[in-house]
């Protein structure tokens, strides 16, 4: 018998309509085992995205899962959502159930470290898809999850490429403080941002291939990429919207999904016009010693396959 060992992800999120398909595509692919949801202020307020968190849960049938409400604002800046993009409620679009699901009485920061510190040493990988406040305050209480981990995989950022600013990303650049220990910690991390983002756009062949599902969830996930699609292009000038989150979680499925190159990383945080830029260093080959890498060339089919089989796999929970 052939065991395959699930991956351990702990998804730090800020719900989002691309976080919705990162959550979904974690739950419902079989080689992630989801040990925790975790919550972060960003697209909108952690009142909202809890909520919307848990409302996800309902929709996906995702009943075995702890969540967990973390940091209210940035390490050091006042709070900036993204209403333009993601709607008043952080996730416009689909009618949105109550939840009944409680949430864990624990911060979503000693949930983190508990958790990490909890299970044997370099199983667990860390996927922040929003700001990174609690990864950075967890770190900061419980230095010892820096080495204990097994990686950090997270969505954010870009080489010379900015959504927030003409060169940051909005999960940096609203908390560049947070993001610079996380990018300087000793874990190994892989900065999916949006040179590798961008190219996730959900086509009309995508969303076509999501609505032959033919599910509720499927169905949730149209109509969330139907809002998404529209900001998208009112704000950023997109034909169809980029879907980041969800390749976080698909590079911890399957590394071959993208190509990495490993580079020294840093974030920006005195630039005038480049707060929470993420600089990379390509002046040479990277050290023996760096722990940093960036993903680039989506294999578009592959990836959005993983998400239409997921969907696949959850089904109908509500029926
Ligand atoms: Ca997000």
């Amino acid at each position: 018998m052939l065991l395959i060992m699930a991956e351990k992800i702990i998804l730090d999120c800020d719900p989002g309509h691309d976080d919705a398909i990162a959550l979904l595509l974690a739950h419902g692919n079989p080689e992630i085992e989801l040990l925790g949801v975790t919550t972060v202020m960003g697209n909108q307020t952690i009142e909202k995205v809890t909520r919307n968190a848990l409302a996800i849960a309902q929709v996906a049938g995702i009943t075995d899962v702890p969540f967990a409400r973390g940091a209210h604002r940035p390490l050091v800046r006042q709070i900036e959502v993204a209403a333009s993009i993601h709607g008043e409620s952080g996730l416009d679009g689909p009618v949105l159930p109550d939840p009944t699901i409680e949430l864990d009485a624990r911060h979503a920061v000693d949930f983190i470290i508990d958790t990490v510190m909890a299970h044997e040493p370099h199983t667990i990988t860390l996927v922040p898809t929003g700001a990174l406040t609690n990864i950075a305050l967890a770190v900061r209480k419980e230095p010892r999850i820096a080495e204990r981990v097994k990686q950090v995989v997270l969505m954010g950022g870009g080489v010379n490429v900015g959504n927030w600013s003409a060169t940051s990303e909005f999960n940096i650049v609203i908390d560049p403080e947070a993001a610079h220990i996380v990018f300087n910690e000793c874990w190994p991390l892989t900065m999916v941002g949006l040179d590798l983002t961008h190219e996730a756009l959900a086509t009309d062949e995508v969303a076509a291939s999501i609505a032959a599902v033919g599910t509720g969830p499927a169905r949730f996930v149209g109509e969330l990429l139907e809002f998404f699609g529209e900001t998208y292009r009112d704000a950023q000038g997109f034909d169809h919207p980029p879907v980041h989150d969800p390749c976080a979680v698909a590079f911890v499925i399957d590394p071959t999904v993208m190509q990495v190159i490993r580079v020294p990383l840093d974030v920006e945080l005195t630039g005038t016009l480049t707060l929470g830029m993420t600089v990379a260093d390509f002046r040479a080959p990277a050290p023996v010693d760096c722990t940093t890498q960036v993903a680039r060339n989506l294999d578009h089919p592959k990836f959005w396959g993983m998400v239409v089989d997921a969907l696949e796999h959850i089904g109908d929970p509500q029926l």
